[in-house]
């Protein structure tokens, strides 16, 4: 970490890469391409983003989006972009997307990785003008190089992930990422296309004021969890809860919190996704010094056996997230 801690905050994404290709996980050059390729998606989609309030004004002139069709709804358009740009960068074989049943083989046989991603998370919210993101992991394959994926290279497990992040598309637009070396986060400059380095090392506070969760689901949700979120109103905590994953996530790594999606009625496993959401967040928040749990295991140990399933997800402050554990614990223990 010390090289990036040298890095003046101000540099440049591509320039931070470049000085760190020697030292650790880009040292061969491909992870970085291929950052630079979900940087590039990121950029392009940040701009879509942008103009979606637009969209009608923008039909009414007769202007149409790039593909010449009418305008897509902004979760697909972004995931036509970043398939796009990983494609056209060649270092990932195949894309595992939130909007494809099936993995996307992008024709690089050649290339050493595949990635998993939620295009656009939260699209619900882009109507309303909340702030969204994309999440992305990525592992080096395990099948011959030459060879088309397979499931077995998406259905590693998240400890096996070589790369994680996200891009938030909020007040501003952020890139935070990590390579297993500590998160790093970048802000983007609209005027100049630029994404700069804003946070060298992005740790997570150990505990925090926040709580975030759909209380909604009150009666559905475990009675460990009630109890949990009993002891955070007995502090006066905050509740906090954008109901954007990658909203509520950042500003908890900041602040420092914790983050609920518990088991419901409608939804036995939790509604968030394992590959696209679980796993990334989780990566990137034990990076920063945090936890993550499904309230049996961390979730980096879950063994994956769906491209699309579903996992509780308790994560933030490592405080926050054992008191959570300490609950279910008494709950089991309960006669
Ligand atoms: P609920 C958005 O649809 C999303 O996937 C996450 O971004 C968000 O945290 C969660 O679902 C909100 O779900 O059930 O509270 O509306």
């Amino acid at each position: 970490r010390e090289n990036a801690l040298a890095q003046p905050v101000g540099t440049t994404l591509e320039r931070y890469i470049m000085r760190n290709q020697a030292e650790f996980a880009f040292a061969t050059g491909e992870l970085s391409q291929l950052l630079r390729d979900i940087a590039l998606a990121g950029k392009i989609v940040n701009r879509e983003v942008n103009r979606a309030g637009l969209t009608s004004i923008i039909g009414a002139m007769g202007q149409q989006n790039v593909q010449g069709e009418t305008q897509q709804k902004l979760d697909v358009e972004a995931n036509i972009r970043f398939i796009r740009a990983l494609t056209n960068g060649g270092e990932a074989c195949a894309v595992l997307s939130e909007e494809e049943d099936d993995m996307i083989h992008t024709g690089n046989c050649q290339g050493k990785y595949v990635v998993a991603i939620d295009p656009l998370d939260g699209s619900s919210n882009i109507d309303v003008n909340i702030s969204i993101g994309t999440i992305f992991s990525i592992y080096r394959r395990v099948t011959p190089v030459g060879q088309e994926a397979t499931r077995e290279d998406f259905l590693q497990g998240g400890r096996q992930q070589v790369a994680a992040g996200y891009i938030l598309y909020g007040s501003s637009t952020m890139l935070v990422y990590t390579t297993g070396h500590g998160v790093v986060g970048f802000t983007y400059e609209n005027s100049l296309g630029e994404f700069f380095l804003s946070h060298p090392n992005i740790t997570i506070p150990a505990t925090g004021n926040v709580f975030s969760c759909n209380e909604g689901y009150w009666f559905d949700y475990p009675q460990y969890v009630r109890d949990f979120l009993m002891q955070c109103k007995e502090k006066t905590m905050s509740g906090r809860y954008v109901g954007s994953l990658v909203a509520d996530y950042h500003r908890n790594l900041f602040t420092g919190g914790i983050y609920l999606y518990p088991p419901t009625r409608k939804t036995p496993q939790g509604k968030l996704r394992l590959l696209y959401e679980g796993y990334p967040l989780a990566f990137l928040i034990e990076q920063a010094g945090g936890e993550a749990m499904t309230g049996e295991e961390k979730v980096l140990d879950i063994v994956p056996t769906e491209y699309h399933q579903r996992a509780p997800l308790y994560i933030g402050s490592p405080e926050l997230v054992n008191s959570l554990l300490a609950c279910a614990g008494k709950a089991q223990a309960a006669p």
